[in-house]
């Protein structure tokens, strides 16, 4: 219980308060970073994924790498979906803009799952780390659902 109010709690406080908060030329560049941060996030998110599922050989300290990149990425895309960014073209949802809330939950969700499996990443326990990875898929996917095209 602790450990998941700490998770949620980190969430909550890295979503707004980053202090690497980019700040883009061009609404653009925003686009691009965003895109850019949720792609390299996927890459080593999905290298954890194949160790969960058995694709590849459980190695904890691999597992850990992997994590601590997704943990660092996993705090700047938010910020490359601001105001000036509605409108243009992407697989974004108008309802990123429209029920903003709800976005900002299902971020705020990500990152908490993020932060528990990035916990139980720690321990390199492999069952810990394929229901905990589970787990954070199904936000990520939540999140494609509901708000990307
Ligand atoms: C990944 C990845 C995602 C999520 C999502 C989960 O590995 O790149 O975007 O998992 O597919 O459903």
């Amino acid at each position: 219980m602790k450990t998941r109010y700490t998770a949620a709690l980190l969430a909550a406080l890295l979503m707004g308060t980053s202090h690497v908060q980019a700040q883009f030329q061009r609404p653009d560049d925003a686009v691009k970073y965003r895109q850019g941060a949720l792609f390299v996030m996927g890459q080593h998110f999905g290298r954890v994924g194949a160790m969960a599922s058995g694709r590849v050989p459980f190695d904890a300290q691999v597992a850990q790498q992997n994590m601590d990149v997704v943990m660092a990425i996993s705090v700047l895309p938010w910020a490359g979906f601001g105001p000036e960014t509605q409108g243009i073209n992407s697989r974004a949802k108008p309802n990123v803009w429209t029920d903003r809330a709800a976005f900002d939950e299902a971020g705020r969700n990500a990152l908490t799952a993020l932060a528990t499996l990035n916990e139980a990443t720690r321990t390199g326990n492999l069952e810990a780390l394929r229901r905990t990875f589970g787990e954070a898929a199904a936000t990520c996917k939540a999140c494609h659902d509901n708000f990307r095209n």
